[in-house]
């Protein structure tokens, strides 16, 4: 299985390209790990270098999760099962990048590229979510914490496809561990609000 073993690879590799980093570096910041809530994501690039690097870096991780998964699955080549893997692979590579010495993301942006390809109607039921909850307390994690917790139920609903299901389910979990320090500052009142 030569072939499963480049897709796995190939989708790490291309999941861990850090955009984040490389974007913020672009506006003059050389380290975006040490700026705001520290995190590599679009959140923390729009926070640190403006509205257009954080659309950027979003566009960049989503893009990340959906092309190699949708590759994959275009491919005709593999089934569900390994289209999944693939997207976990993908997704891993965001959160854990070999770049970084696998200090990476929290995986919101690359998880939602994976889904627009696995069950785009979550996709929608997800922003709908995220929107709600960001409108309502001006907190991104807390958006993208219940976004994440309802993405598996969704996927239960809208997909008849187990491997989907499970790869959501590991994804989700993985995103709300990843947010521990952000609900340890939810919890505490000290959490960075949202300033469009
Ligand atoms: O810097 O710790 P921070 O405050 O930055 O950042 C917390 C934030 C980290 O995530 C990001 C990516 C921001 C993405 C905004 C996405 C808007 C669309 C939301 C759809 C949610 C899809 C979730 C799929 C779950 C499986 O949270």
């Amino acid at each position: 299985q030569l072939s499963l073993a480049i897709a796995l690879v190939a989708a790490y590799l291309i999941g861990a390209i850090p955009t984040g980093v490389i974007l913020a570096r672009l506006a003059g910041i050389e380290d975006i790990r040490k700026v705001g809530s520290g995190n590599i994501g679009a959140t923390n690039v729009y926070r640190a270098a403006g509205r257009k690097l954080g659309i950027l870096t979003l566009l960049g991780d989503a893009l990340k999760g959906l092309l190699p998964v949708l590759a994959v699955q275009l491919s005709g080549r593999f089934g569900p099962e390994v289209v999944a893997l693939t997207a976990a692979a993908a997704f891993l590579g965001h959160c854990y990048p070999v770049y970084l010495g696998f200090k990476g993301g929290k995986g919101v942006a690359t998880a939602l590229g994976i889904l627009l390809v696995l069950s785009p109607l979550t996709v929608l039921g997800a922003f709908i979510i995220f929107a709600v909850m960001l409108r309502l307390f001006w907190y991104v994690s807390l958006g993208s914490i219940s976004a994440a917790a309802a993405a598996p139920v969704m996927v239960l609903l809208f997909e008849d496809q187990t491997a989907s299901f499970a790869v959501t389910l590991f994804i989700a979990a993985l995103i709300i561990w990843r947010h521990r320090a952000n609900i340890d500052r939810l919890l505490k009142g000290t959490e960075n609000k949202f300033r469009a």
